[in-house]
Formats: C-alpha cells, sequence, structure tokens
C-alpha cells in the first residue's frame, strides 16, 4: 500500500476544492467485452464479421467470448463495488437489440439483458452512462460497396429510429446518452488506413485495403463517415430533446477523443499554428459541427473541392448546440511541425508533421504499448484549455483515460497486477485534470478510468490491456484487482465519489 500513499496525500489536499458532485467512473464497450457474440438473438456486428479475416486481428484473436460480461456481469458489478466505483460508461450493442438494425423486427432476450444489466446497476448504486454507438454497427448495413455502411446517408435515420428505440425502451434507467465514441477513430481508422471494420481504404495504401470486399478512398471516405454520424448523432439529440428528455430527465452528449499538440519548434510560427491546427482537425472536427452547425475553419480552408460535405441549412441549425456535456477521451500529445509539403496525413492538414520527438530531440514521453500513446499529462490540462476557449467553458465529461502498459501481453497474473506503469500513469494525468478544475476553473463533472477490466483491444486484440482489473485470458477468464484498480479506490475514498 505504501506506494499508493504519495498520490493519496497529494489529492487530499485538493479534496476540499474539489467538486462533491463529481462522478468517478470506469468505462467498458459492448464489443470488447460482452462476448456471447452469437446468442440469445443478437445479430452479426461489422466486428464480427472483420474478425473472421485471418491477419486483421493480432494473433488472430476474436471476441466471441471476450470477457464475458453478457454472462457474468453480475461478478463484475460486484467487483465495482468493492472498488467503490459508483459510475459505469458502457454501451449497447446495436445488433444485440435490433439484428437487422431496423426497429421492426428488435429482439427481445437483447433488450431485456440490458434492461436487467441496468437494473442490476442501479440496485448496486451505480450510474449507468450509456454509448448507443461504439464501433459495433449491424453487418446487414454492410455490402461491401460505398453506398453503405455510415458511408450511406440513410444510416443517419436507421440511427435515429435505433437511438428512439433505446431511449424508450431504457430511458427510465438511464439518464446520461453518449450518441458515439471516437467519430474521429471510427472515420479514420475504420475507412483511411482500414485497420478497423469496415477495414477500407484507399486500394493503394495498403495490401489488406481491397480484402475485405473492395478498396475504398482514404482522402474522401473518412470525411463522409464523420458527417453521417455528426446528422446521426444531431437528430438523435433532437429526437432526445423533442420526446423525452423532459419527461425522463437525462442528458445527452457525444465521447471525442483527441491528440494535443505542441509545436515541434516553439521558436517557429509556422509550428505553433501548425500545433492548434492539429488540435482543430481532431476535437475541432469532431465538436465544431455540433457545437457551430459548421466544420472548423481551420479544415475548411484546406480540405478542398468536395472532400469535406457541407451541411444545409437546416442541417446547420439542428447541429447547433446539440450537447449538453462534452464527452473528452485523453491519452496523448505530440509535437506538430509543419512541412509546407503535403505527405500523407488523410484526416489533419496535410502539411502537418507529427511526432513524438521535437527539434531538439526532446522525447514528449514515454512509449506505450499502444503505437498511437506517449505519456504526457500536462497536455491534458492544456487540452482541456484549448476545449475551453473554444466551445464557452462547456460541462465536460472525460469519458475515458487510461493506458496499454509494455509487458502486459500473455503477463503472468504477477507481472499483470504489479501495474506501477498505470499507477504513475493514472495518477500524474489526473493531477494534471485537477490542476484544471481547482486552478484554470474549468467544468469537469466526471472521469471515466478505461477500463474496469482487461478488454479485447480491437485490432490488438487481447495483446493490449487498459484494465485496473486483470482477467485471466489464458485461463477462466477470473477476474483480479490490479494495484492500479487498488490505486483507483484509495482516490475514491478520499476525493469521495457521488451517488
Ligand atoms: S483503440 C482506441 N481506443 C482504446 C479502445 O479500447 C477504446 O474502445 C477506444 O475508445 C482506448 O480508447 C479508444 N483507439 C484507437 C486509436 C487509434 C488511432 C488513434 C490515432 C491518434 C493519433
Amino acid at each position: 500500500m505504501i506506494i499508493f500513499l504519495s498520490p493519496i496525500l497529494i489529492l487530499a489536499t485538493f479534496a476540499t476544492q474539489f467538486p462533491e458532485d463529481f462522478a468517478w467512473g470506469t468505462g467498458i464497450a459492448a464489443f470488447q467485452v460482452e462476448g456471447a457474440w452469437n446468442e440469445s438473438g443478437k445479430g452479426m456486428s461489422m466486428w464480427d464479421y472483420f474478425q473472421e479475416f485471418p491477419g486483421r486481428i493480432r494473433n488472430n484473436y476474436n471476441a466471441k467470448v471476450a470477457a464475458d460480461f453478457y454472462h457474468r456481469y453480475p461478478e463484475d458489478i460486484e467487483l465495482m463495488k468493492k472498488l467503490g466505483i459508483k459510475h459505469l460508461r458502457l454501451s449497447i450493442s446495436w445488433p444485440r437489440i435490433l439484428p437487422t438494425g431496423l426497429i421492426d423486427s428488435p429482439n427481445p432476450e437483447g433488450v431485456k439483458f440490458y434492461r436487467n444489466l441496468f437494473g442490476a446497476l442501479l440496485n448496486a448504486g451505480i450510474t449507468p452512462y450509456v454509448t448507443l454507438y461504439h464501433w459495433d454497427l449491424p453487418q446487414t448495413f454492410n455490402n461491401f460497396t460505398d453506398k453503405s455502411t455510415w458511408l450511406n446517408k440513410d444510416i443517419v435515420f436507421k440511427f435515429n429510429d435505433y437511438a428512439d428505440f433505446c431511449f424508450k425502451n431504457f430511458g427510465d434507467q438511464v439518464k446520461f446518452w453518449i450518441t458515439f465514441n471516437e467519430i474521429k477513430v471510427m472515420a479514420w481508422v475504420g475507412y483511411g488506413t482500414g485497420l478497423h471494420a469496415p477495414g477500407r481504404c484507399s486500394p493503394n495504401f495498403g495490401s489488406w485495403c481491397k480484402e475485405i470486399g473492395g478498396g475504398g478512398n482514404s482522402s474522401t471516405e473518412p470525411y463522409i463517415v464523420a458527417h453521417h454520424a455528426f446528422l446521426a448523432h444531431g437528430y438523435a439529440v433532437k429526437t432526445y430533446r423533442e420526446k423525452y428528455q423532459k419527461l425522463q430527465g437525462g442528458k445527452i452528449g457525444m465521447a471525442s477523443s483527441s491528440t494535443f499538440a505542441l509545436p515541434y519548434d516553439n521558436q517557429n510560427i509556422d509550428d505553433i499554428n501548425a500545433a492548434h491546427r492539429a488540435v482543430a482537425f481532431q476535437f475541432g472536427w469532431l465538436t465544431d459541427p455540433i457545437a457551430f452547425g459548421r466544420y472548423p475553419e481551420e479544415m475548411s480552408s484546406i480540405i478542398t473541392g468536395n472532400r469535406l460535405p457541407n451541411f444545409t441549412e437546416s442541417e446547420s441549425e439542428m447541429l447547433k448546440g446539440s450537447y449538453d456535456f462534452l464527452g473528452f477521451n485523453y491519452y496523448t500529445t505530440q509535437y506538430a511541425q509543419h512541412t509546407g509539403i503535403p505527405g500523407i496525413n488523410y484526416i489533419s492538414d496535410p502539411r502537418i508533421k507529427t511526432s513524438a520527438f521535437n527539434k531538439t530531440g526532446n522525447l514528449i514521453g514515454p512509449f506505450t504499448n499502444s503505437w498511437w500513446v506517449n505519456a504526457y499529462a500536462p497536455g491534458f490540462r492544456d487540452h482541456l484549455n484549448w476545449i475551453k476557449k473554444r466551445y464557452n467553458d462547456p460541462d465536460i465529461y472525460i469519458l475515458e483515460n487510461g493506458i496499454s502498459c509494455w509487458g502486459e501481453h500473455n503477463a503472468s497474473i504477477e507481472t499483470g497486477l504489479n501495474d506501477a506503469c498505470r499507477v504513475n500513469y493514472v495518477h500524474e494525468y489526473i493531477m494534471s485534470m485537477i490542476d484544471a478544475i481547482v486552478l484554470d476553473k474549468i467544468k469537469v463533472k466526471g472521469y471515466f478510468l478505461w477500463s474496469l477490466i482487461d478488454n479485447f483491444e480491437w485490432a490488438d486484440g487481447f495483446d493490449g490491456k487498459f484494465g485496473i482489473t486483470y482477467v485471466d485470458y489464458a485461463g477462466n477468464l477470473t477476474r483480479t484487482v490490479k494495484n492500479s484498480g487498488y490505486m483507483y479506490k484509495a482516490l475514491l475514498e478520499k476525493l469521495g465519489s457521488s451517488s
């Protein structure tokens, strides 16, 4: 326990200045933990399909069983009670409740599963924060052409129907809704690099791009996909506000991820501007549409031609202010360099090169087991300030923050439980967030540590572990709390967690 003393002592000094109703929680997502991929009437998702292709998931792992949360959630609720965690972010699997994706043929078993799950959480004093879309689209919407999945505008209305169905069936239990998880990743990794389902990318981008039913276009499709997701978000929020919100008394928002950026050369004005633009191309891309009803000027001046779609006037009006809070997933910061030369950078200004090293060779922070993350806690506070300034001091929920540490893949339980790397990372990041709250008066309302349990890390399979609880994937899926889990428990005891 000695190792937890210093972080907790420091945190305790803030306890008096800390918002009492702050929501300390953890997060999971349906596809990453549930398993039971074809049980009790569930339809197939595009990830169920994608994972069948050899080589697409590291070591050809699959999530057919995953952490078996579908059957073991009562045990995981006990675990949360033991750790004093009173807020859980989780997602609904669209094809589990609507196997064809459409509301005309719901799956009563799927609906019952989520009603039981939310009920059990509430009975345990745990508030559910529910994501409607954490990437597992019904496979029925995928016909492998550029007219399907999120590329077809029709999906906007299908999603709205699905969202309406969820508000109607679960709105008495769920008071916090998150429409989408990380539209940037869904668009860029699903349709830019092709490394996530549905695996689309430009045929000349890599040999894998043509593998799953045809190619794509990495320089246009991510923008189309994101455009439809923003509209789907807008319609779903409209539906919620018009039909349910007053009656049910809940809140709705979106979870956006973004890498913060510092200038590669902090004496160079072009790099200073590039650092701002790199964030505008991420958090701005995801949030300007739902805040202001348009894309960031930083983007529309650069992504020209027909690459960045337009919102009609009425769509723009609908989107403006379509959130009650901004959800933010923060993991990392990179250096941004203005090269002036167009390179391969489909989702950012193509003239920006991002790197973990700056001009003087300084490494921003240690590399982690996720290729996209260098640990850099101060960027958390900096990014929160960026959000506060651009969006006029909104309510913010940190819907994800956590780390996949080196050497945890196939680790023995002893190694897995001694996760000093995660203890340090989480402590430093939380301190940075607390600075933003206490010193910069940023209205952060909650923090959800990713993740409650080790789970299926998408293309990394079980090689990437983010859990504060070890899951024995080589054996019988037994859960054992890691040191980071006990550190979080100690933190919650000091800073308190609202009910
Ligand atoms: S894979 C991913 N993650 C992790 C995942 O477990 C969770 O479901 C996601 O919301 C942890 O948080 C998210 N992100 C993929 C990032 C891929 C590339 C990002 C590039 C940034 C420059």
